[in-house]
């Protein structure tokens, strides 16, 4: 689909990534231009989740990158709900040619680069319809800064023509309510769709949000309690140091290890209620190693789902397997 293409309003599904402001925005924005209906999940669940999507006319997956374990789950979806719709992927987590072709040969619609995050892709793309509402340039920028990519060429274009603290107050305001949400259970998906369609209602901004101002500072104080937590309970092991903790957002447990340890890396992980540990990889700008890439590796060894950034990645093992991954990873990390 192009941006002339027109763009359909009714039996649309977005199923896009939860656990950031990237993918609630990325849905967001999709719900704004065709009133989608909104599905969340992460990636340990995200072929299961698509497999409860009926076919629609337009699927539209945002924001979750594939790897060597998810991918064949992912393509018999994609396939299945192809069949009766158009699917559209718009995503930049690493993806291989042969992934892609793969993708295109079932009918799906690539859209990928790995040089602005899902939110900025989207805006970029549909630029002309998204740029009737002011807030969803808002909410595009959001997802670039909490991803990390406020710098890349079109989101630093577009976060200039706005003011950047009010933008890096409504990404955090995003961020940290996500991240309380996050820690609501059963409701808490169910509670992020609903966040979303009312951000894609182009009604509200992030700071507008039911209770926003105290998610953002009941995470603040969490913060300030982690940032304690990550120096007395961390363990340094070479190049990196680790923490296990009850925290979702354990991306920041694993920013806080860098600073408390001064190490290029920190690795929070997380029981995530079955028998397997979530694990988030933080690294420094100055670190030269490709996270993403060394996680890809380690995971594919494990046969466990994993990859990401240059500075920020992610995987899910066995807990089994936890002594095996640290020793992996330092292995790596000591490589020059
Ligand atoms: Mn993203």
């Amino acid at each position: 689909m192009n941006s002339q293409t027109e763009l359909p309003q009714s039996n649309v599904a977005v199923v896009s990534h939860r656990k950031d402001a990237d993918g609630i925005s990325s849905a967001a924005l999709i719900h704004y231009l065709t009133k989608a209906k909104i599905a969340l999940t992460d990636y340990s669940e995200m072929n299961e989740t698509l497999s409860q999507v009926e076919p629609a006319n337009q699927i539209f997956v945002c924001d979750l990158g594939l790897n060597k374990n998810t991918f064949d789950g992912f393509l018999g979806q994609v396939k299945r709900l192809g069949s009766e719709g158009k699917v559209h992927y718009i995503d930049h987590h690493p993806l291989s040619e042969d992934f892609a072709s793969k993708l295109r040969d079932v009918g799906v619609e690539v859209f990928h680069s790995e040089e602005e995050c899902a939110s900025i892709l989207i805006y970029k793309k549909f630029e002309e319809h998204l740029r009737q509402s002011p807030y969803m340039k808002v909410l595009a920028c959001c997802g670039a800064i909490t991803d990390y990519m406020d710098l890349q060429p079109f989101a630093r274009k577009l976060i200039s023509t706005l003011d950047r603290q009010f933008l890096l107050y409504e990404a955090t305001v995003l961020a940290f309510s996500i991240a309380i949400i996050g820690r609501t259970g059963l409701e808490a998906n169910l509670k992020l769709e609903q966040m979303a369609q009312e951000l894609g209602e182009g009604k509200k901004l992030p700071h507008e949000i039911e209770n926003a101002s105290t998610f953002a500072q009941e995470f603040a104080s969490r913060a300030t309690a982690l940032m304690e937590k990550a120096r007395r309970e961390g363990k340094k092991m070479g190049n990196f140091a680790y923490i296990k903790t009850g925290e979702s957002s354990t991306g920041n447990v694993a920013y806080f290890l860098v600073g408390a340890f001064d190490v290029p890396v920190g690795v929070a992980f997380r029981e995530d209620g079955s028998d397997h540990y979530e694990i988030s990889l933080r690294s420094t700008e100055a670190s030269d190693h490709d996270l993403g890439k060394i996680v890809t590796r380690i995971s594919t060894r494990l046969q466990a789902s994993g990859g990401g950034h240059v500075h920020a990645a992610g995987c899910r093992i066995e807990r089994s397997q936890l002594g095996e991954f640290l020793k992996l990873l330092e292995e790596e990390l000591s490589a020059i």
